[in-house]
């Protein structure tokens, strides 16, 4: 006979365990979309211990839905090697030009994540940072997904970490906020504030990622859409090699620091 009590009380230890197993550590990364997924996976492999907070119930953002709902997605010479290591199935359809399967892809991008560590709690949106006594950014504060969306009155939990990362794509929600609540805090991009994400230029978008991709403001780090949203890139549509070379840089940049 089974016992539905069995089954809820294994549901609530298990999660509640995961939750404070996780309140401090070394990266939080706000969105699961592919850059927060590369990233997340190169910084566990690298030891740190990594979590992912993700709005939605689905992981994977922008990716699932391939081109205007085709779902498959581009990746260029450059990034094939990131997809190798997941032994995504790729097709040389162009010289140059490779594509793939998006549920394949996200299904290992995200499996990869975990194998290496990385816990991703979806449901949960990043609503605001921690920020220390010199304004360092220093956590995530959170709150269910769905107490947003019904607009009830509950306040958050706070989870701490070294840095975090925006990884929310177009909507930049967590520089956002944060430079909303900082006083007079600027941020590093040519006018110190957000700049907003330029219309479609594949070539440039592609290319620029890598340069926007960095900590913006102490303790706060970009990759993804959400780098050229704030550093004024172009868009580049549904190619999606940039997403993970700038996935694999923002951990490689945080690998590198917390080495020193
Ligand atoms: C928790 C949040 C919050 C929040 C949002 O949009 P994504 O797929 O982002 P990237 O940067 O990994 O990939 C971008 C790509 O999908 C894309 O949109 C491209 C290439 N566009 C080009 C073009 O021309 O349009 O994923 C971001 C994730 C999503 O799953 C959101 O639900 C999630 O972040 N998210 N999670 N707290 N506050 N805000």
């Amino acid at each position: 006979m089974l016992d539905e009590t069995i089954i809820t009380k294994a549901i609530i230890e298990s999660y509640t365990q995961d939750l404070i197993n996780n309140l401090h550590t070394d990266v939080i990364i706000a969105g699961a979309g592919p850059a927060g997924l590369v990233a997340s996976k190169f910084l566990a492999d690298a030891g740190l211990k990594t979590i992912i907070f993700e709005r939605k119930l689905s992981i994977g953002g922008g990716m699932l839905g391939g081109g205007m709902m085709f779902n498959k997605i581009v990746v260029q010479t450059e990034a094939k090697r990131i997809l190798d290591i997941y032994d995504i199935k790729l097709k040389e359809i162009e010289k140059g030009y490779f594509v793939a399967d998006a549920i394949e892809s996200v299904g290992k991008l995200t499996a990869g994540a975990i194998d290496a560590g990385v816990k991703i709690f979806n449901l949960i949106s990043v609503e605001d940072v921690k920020i220390d006594g010199d304004f360092r950014i220093t956590g995530a504060v959170i709150n269910w997904t769905a107490v947003g969306m019904a607009k009830l009155h509950v306040d958050p939990l706070t989870f701490e970490s070294r840095c975090v990362i925006d990884a929310t794509g177009h909507d930049l929600e967590v520089v956002n906020v944060a430079l909303r609540k900082i006083p007079n805090s600027k941020i590093d991009t040519p006018t110190g504030e957000i700049m907003g994400e330029l219309s479609m230029n594949a070539e440039i978008g592609e290319k620029i990622l890598l340069e926007t991709t960095k900590e913006v403001y102490p303790g706060l780090y970009v990759a993804g859409m959400a780098a050229n949203a704030c550093s004024g890139g172009q868009r580049m549509g549904p190619i999606f090699g940039g997403m993970l070379l700038s996935g694999e840089k923002v951990a490689n940049l945080i690998i590198n620091k917390f080495k020193r």
